[in-house]
């Protein structure tokens, strides 16, 4: 038995779903309106997980201009059959459900397949000699889960809709997943909405079409009555078989901040071993609620994880692990000797298709620092670090230049309201650093154009959680560099990395949002030289 700690995945990683292939397992997760779509994590321990590609990376597959904010691309399955991956999922905003296919799970996936049925949360069984597609289905107003025969290479549904489950009477019966365990077909489902309801629970059959009998220990996961724990709105689970016949379980959960029922990471991706009872039963660590330090049987032992990221942009591609939202306007992004060149055009970060690229925040405490230099910066344009959950909900810090002078600005926009909060008049420069650090209180952004970092203001955490958007959310925040309105500015280094929890800055309250020198343990000695 080994220790390990969840969530196995952080940051904004819901709805993961999960196969092995010899010793590789392969995992992926639901992406909304962000791009690339569907990201495909890669581990041989369950444990350590390594971004390696995205299942889809082209506009044919990924139609995202229709995309609501948490619209785009809902709950993904994969699965492997016969040298072929699958994934499929649904397109809410454009097309519904449709499957993607490659015999390289590192490659280019294949174009989408579309397949006739209204519903979420698609997943597939193949199943001697038969494909079966099931998934959520609404009939007569009714919720339940629906099966089909189907052929995935056309998407062309063989058998009329079958009704197996309206699940164990909680609310919204989804994320279906059937299994043909030994000579049982088993049917897991979540129930209860992904939030502080959210449950798994799971029935048995004989054969596909049912009839399926609940587990008499249903939940077999939820966190709906374990109320002081760091971990909360379990469900939305995957199993798999390792290579040492131990069966393990991936599911999303969020870490709500210490001091509110509010989530600004999102829905990560957690981990559990499965044991099955003497009844044949799945059970889940103690009747279904879990820690974030773990123990179990892992298939190779694990390793240090360290959450950091880097690039120094000198690659001509984006790195893994870069996003856009919604479908990159591709001329605005050039890559260059010098670094990444931003090309803005009219739009502003509040827009439905910024120009900017942003990384998934994954872990309360941790920072986040740019270097730019100025190509052009017209007036009113703007260019900087962002703290980005959607349209509506983000903090940035930026240079801009107003009546023809330099300044540095922090703008908070939550819901419909933005202020301003901080502005400084700068001396012309070419070359400024932006930085931001995290924490379950703030996002306190700083400025550098000389040795020394420079407070400029914060904005509150809690104005970044899925909790408290005008719509029904279900992403995360990223943190990120951007340009807008005909800024030109080339960015030649970006670094995040994870701060120690203890890590805290000796802030002003927020109330007293204007630059002033702030002393933290990194900068102990940095002189004042406000302009
Ligand atoms: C996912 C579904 C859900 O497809 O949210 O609330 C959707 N439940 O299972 C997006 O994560």
């Amino acid at each position: 038995m080994q220790q390990y700690k969840n969530p196995v995945i952080p940051g904004y990683n819901p709805d993961p779903s999960i196969v092995r292939v010899g010793e590789d397992f392969y995992l992926v997760t639901s992406s909304f309106e962000f791009f690339p779509g569907v990201p495909i994590y890669h581990s041989k321990n369950l444990v350590n997980w390594e971004l390696i590609n995205h299942c889809l990376t082209d506009e044919q597959q990924l139609p995202l201009a229709k995309a609501r904010n948490s619209g785009g691309i809902f709950a993904p399955t994969i699965r492997y059959h016969d040298g072929l991956f699958y994934m499929i999922t649904t397109n809410v905003d454009n097309g519904g459900n449709f499957l993607v296919y490659t015999d390289d799970v590192r490659g280019k996936w294949s174009a989408p397949v579309w397949i006739k049925h209204k519903g979420i949360d698609p997943s597939l069984l193949f199943d001697q000699g038969k494909v079966y597609f099931c998934s959520t289905s609404l009939q007569d107003g009714k919720a339940g889960i629906a099966l089909y025969e189907m052929n995935p290479q056309t998407g062309q549904l063989f058998t009329q809709p079958q009704i197996i489950t309206y699940g164990s009477g909680g609310k919204y019966p989804e994320a279906p997943h059937l299994y043909h365990i030994g000579d049982k077909y088993y049917l897991m489902i979540a129930e209860g909405g992904t939030e502080y309801g959210h449950m798994e629970t799971i029935f048995r059959a004989d054969n596909p079409y049912g009839p399926f009998k609940a587990c008499p220990h249903d939940p077999i996961l939820s966190h709906r009555s374990a109320m002081g724990s760091p971990i909360q709105a379990t469900g939305h689970a995957d199993i798999v078989e390792d290579q040492n016949g131990n069966w393990w379980m991936v599911f999303l959960g969020i870490r709500p901040l210490e001091h509110a029922m509010l989530h600004n990471l999102g829905r990560e991706t957690f981990l559990a071993p499965v044991t099955w009872n003497s009844e044949g039963w799945p059970v889940i660590e103690d009747a279904g609620v879990i820690k974030l330090d773990m123990n179990g049987p892992l298939p190779q032992p694990a390793l240090p994880v360290a959450l950091s990221f880097e690039d120094d942009f000198s690659s001509v591609v984006l790195k893994q692990g870069w996003y856009q939202v919604r479908n990159p306007v591709t001329h605005r992004y050039q890559h260059s000797d010098m670094g990444l060149i931003l090309i803005a055009g009219d739009e502003t970060i509040s827009d439905k298709n910024p120009t900017g690229i942003l990384i998934r925040q994954q872990a309360f405490n941790i920072s986040a620092q740019t270097e730019l230099s100025i190509i052009d910066l017209p007036e009113s344009a703007k260019v900087g670090l962002t703290a980005y959950y959607n349209t509506d909900y983000h903090y940035e810090a930026y240079l801009t230049r107003c009546e023809d002078k330099i300044a540095v600005c922090l703008d908070l926009t939550v819901h419909s309201i933005q202020a301003q909060v901080a502005c400084v008049l700068l001396s012309p420069l070419k070359t400024i650093s932006f930085k931001v650090v995290a924490d379950q209180r703030y996002y306190t952004f700083y400025f550098r154009t000389e040795q020394d970092w420079i407070q400029l203001g914060k904005g509150s955490t809690a104005g970044l959680c899925t909790e408290g958007t005008q719509t029904m959310t279900f992403t995360g925040t990223f943190l990120g560099i951007f340009a807008a309105q005909k800024a030109l500015v080339c960015f030649t280094s970006f670094q995040a990395k994870q701060l120690p929890t203890d890590y805290h800055i000796a802030g002003l309250p927020l109330t007293e949002n204007k630059p002033k020198l702030i002393q933290d343990e990194n900068y102990a000695d940095a002189p004042v030289n406000l302009p």
